[in-house]
This record gives C-alpha cells, sequence and structure tokens, in this order.
C-alpha cells in the first residue's frame, strides 16, 4: 500500500517510460531520441517485398515506437494509436455490427455520449446507458445480443468509480461481450484494467498522456490477439491514423508521464481539500477525498488519483460563470490533463451535447464546476480560485437560477 492508501506501484513504470521502444540500436545512426520519421510511402526491393513499412497509414516507423512504449506501460501485448481518443472510441466501436447491443456507464465524455447515440447507435446497434456504481446493475441490463460494455472510471465529469474487477467477474459469463474501459482520466500509471479484467484499454491522449495541450490523439490497448487483428485491420481499413509529429510529441511527453501525474495528485488533493472547507462550495468531489463515496474502492483498484476534480457552487448558473469568468491561473477552457490548470463548466461545454434530461438525472447542473489541476505552484492556483469564488459570493442571490 502506498503512504496514501492506495496501491503501490511497482518500481519500473518511469524507466520503462524512457526506454522501451526507444533503442538507440534500431537506427543506422544510432540516435538516442527516436527520428520523426515523416515519409508516407516505403520503398521495396521487389513488388511486395518490403521491410516492414510499405505506405505511411498502415505503419509509421515513430509512430511504431511510440505504440511500443504505450503497450509496455499499459502492460498490454499491443497497443494502437489513432487520429484522436474518438477515433480510437470509433474504431473500437466498429467491431460491432447492426443487432449487437452495446451497455454504455451513465457518465461519459459528451463527445462519446454523442457518438453512441447519434453515429453507432443510429447503424443499427442499440444502446443502453447504467449507473455501475452497484456493477450488478450490469446483469439487468444484459442480453444475449449485447457484444459490448463500455466504461470510464472515474467517469466525466462526475468522477464517479465502477468496480472494473466485478464489472469483470459478471462478464466471464458472457464470453462474446467485450469490456471497454476509457482509462484517460487516470493513465495507467494510476490504473490498469486490463489487471483487473478488461479486454480493452482505451484513450484520449490528448490529456494526460501527452500533458502539454499541443495534440489530440487516441490509442488502444488490448492483450487478446483477437481483438488487436480487428483493430490493426480497422485503423487502416478506416484511415483514422495519427500524424507522425504528434506521435513524436506524445512518446516525448511519456517520459515525463510518472512525475508530472505525481505532482497532479499532489496538487489536486490539496486544493480538494481546501475547497471542502470554503462557504461558496456544496460539495467537492475528488476520488482521493475520505467524503467521496467510492473512496476505498478507489483505493483498492488504483495505484493513485490525478488531478481532476469536481465541486459544486453555491447559487446557480450566475454564480458558477462569475467564477469561471474571474479566474486568472486557471484558464475557462476545455480539455484536461495538461500542464496548465483549467475550469469548465460540464453543463454548457464538455458536455452540453448531452440531453439535457440525462444531464439532470446525472446531476450535471449549472452549478457544477470541473477542474484539471495543473503543474503551477499549489499556492498560486488557491489564491486564484479564493478571489475567484470571492467574486462569485458578490452575484446577487436574485441572480439565481
Ligand atoms: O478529444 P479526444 O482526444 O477525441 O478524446 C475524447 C475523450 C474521450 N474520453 C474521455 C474520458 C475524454 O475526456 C475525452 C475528451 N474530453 C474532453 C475534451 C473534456 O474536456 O472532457
Amino acid at each position: 500500500m502506498a503512504e496514501n492508501g492506495f496501491l503501490k506501484q511497482a518500481p519500473g513504470f518511469a524507466t520503462r517510460a524512457i526506454h522501451v521502444g526507444q533503442e538507440p540500436e534500431r537506427w543506422n545512426s544510432y540516435c538516442v531520441v527516436p527520428p520523426l520519421v515523416t515519409s508516407t510511402t516505403f520503398k521495396q526491393e521487389a513488388p511486395a517485398k518490403h521491410r516492414g513499412f510499405e505506405y505511411g497509414r498502415s505503419g509509421n516507423p515513430t509512430r511504431n515506437v511510440l505504440e511500443e512504449c504505450l503497450a509496455s506501460l499499459e502492460e498490454a501485448k499491443y497497443s494502437l494509436c489513432f487520429s484522436s481518443g474518438l477515433g480510437a472510441t470509433t474504431c473500437i466501436s466498429s467491431l460491432l455490427s447492426r443487432g449487437d447491443h452495446i451497455i454504455c456507464g451513465d457518465d461519459v465524455y459528451g463527445g462519446t455520449n454523442r457518438l453512441f447515440r447519434n453515429v453507432v447507435a443510429r447503424m443499427g446497434v442499440e444502446l443502453s446507458f447504467i449507473d455501475l456504481q452497484d456493477a450488478t446493475n450490469l446483469t439487468q441490463v444484459i442480453k444475449p445480443n449485447t457484444k459490448m460494455v463500455w466504461i470510464e472510471t472515474p467517469t466525466n465529469p462526475l468522477l464517479k468509480i465502477f468496480d472494473i474487477a466485478a464489472i469483470s467477474k459478471i462478464l466471464k459469463e458472457y464470453p462474446d461481450t467485450i469490456f471497454v474501459v476509457d482509462n484517460t482520466f487516470l493513465t495507467p500509471y494510476f490504473q490498469r484494467p486490463l489487471e483487473l479484467g478488461a479486454d480493452i484499454v482505451m484513450y484520449s491522449l490528448t490529456k494526460y498522456m501527452n500533458g502539454h495541450s499541443d495534440v489530440i490523439m487516441g490509442a488502444a490497448m488490448t492483450s487478446r490477439d483477437d481483438l488487436h487483428e480487428r483493430l490493426r485491420f480497422l485503423q487502416n481499413a478506416m484511415g483514422i491514423v495519427p500524424a507522425p509529429f504528434d506521435c513524436y510529441q506524445v512518446n516525448r511527453s511519456l517520459k515525463t508521464l510518472a512525475i508530472r501525474m505525481q505532482q497532479h495528485q499532489k496538487s489536486s488533493l490539496l486544493i480538494a481539500k481546501w475547497l471542502e472547507s470554503q462557504s461558496m462550495v456544496d460539495k467537492v468531489i475528488h476520488p482521493g477525498l475520505s467524503s467521496h463515496p467510492q473512496h476505498d474502492l478507489a483505493k483498492k483498484q488504483c495505484y493513485g488519483h490525478s488531478g481532476m476534480l469536481a465541486f459544486f457552487i453555491k447559487g446557480g448558473a450566475a454564480q458558477s460563470s462569475e467564477f469561471l469568468k474571474s479566474l486568472k491561473v486557471f484558464t475557462l477552457a476545455e480539455s484536461l490533463g495538461g500542464y496548465e490548470s483549467l475550469a469548465e463548466l460540464p453543463s454548457v461545454m464538455t458536455h452540453a451535447s448531452v440531453p439535457e434530461k440525462q444531464r439532470m438525472e446525472l446531476g450535471i447542473t449549472d452549478s457544477l464546476v470541473r477542474l484539471s489541476v495543473g503543474l503551477e505552484d499549489v499556492q498560486d492556483l488557491i489564491e486564484d480560485l479564493l478571489q475567484a469564488l470571492d467574486a462569485a459570493s458578490k452575484v446577487s442571490e436574485t441572480k439565481k437560477n
């Protein structure tokens, strides 16, 4: 057990992030930093006789370097990269056929909800959203045609925790159902769903994995040969591949993933505890707080928590809007997981595409503020939050929703 009560990380993660796939001996020049290969095509010695690369969509040396490193961090046999997180989701959901049923956790990124509802369901896949805080809820909706269960944990934006091992245990009875976990909020540094029984782990690499808010990319990892073969076929057939330069950037960013995550963890918990003491804050949601309803589960299944937290501000849209506009160190923007702190209002930003009824049932109200705590000095962040909460407190009561 780690000092904070979460699972203790085995040594080796940072070393693998720095060295796996990066061996200088692979390149004629013995370069220590893997090169950025932009060539879209590769010379063949004779028709259909090549040295592993034919055409940039089906494989690229810089992408291979990144995919190898990612597979190692996830302790997965395989990893594939995509042009965005939603690109990875598009590819994974293309494993399904008309008439299949997908069960999705009730609280997911707004874009994932929109893709499933407005694209995947329209192609004839049946869709159910369900709250899996109690894993046995699954048994009430699962059907013979359920071919995929998709969850985020912690969920975006409410940070609910689902028990990956308990869900996968139930799914043992349904061997044709693929269990996918979107692990974007935690990264393999803090949670490894494959070791808990998931079939596929999916990422928006745009977030913590790249961590510098300058690349849009996604990934899928699996240790199942059949799933990898099909996903690799789809990645190429559907053309959802990332640019080599973006792969180069993410590969570089992985070198500092472990230390970045440690600092995100530390700063976000300090801020969450501080927010709990503020009179303008109704409730703080952070898996590292003992007040989080699944704090014990988080400690049982994760190696730590990231920089993500959410809180309900006292009042409504007028107060949350004033708070967000008043921030000076935090930037009011969508996305998360970068070195810079971000704040947003999910109801009208990242989750605006979720139908209002579903948002209200979940509790994604105009008072719910989401923070991605970055790597600035934590005291500067607290002072910024303090002055913005103060500004929000001055908004007249009558301006409440
Ligand atoms: O933006 P993209 O790389 O396509 O990834 C989509 C995605 C998938 N899964 C999770 C858990 C996500 O949070 C996201 C993107 N989310 C945001 C942009 C956001 O601000 O929540």
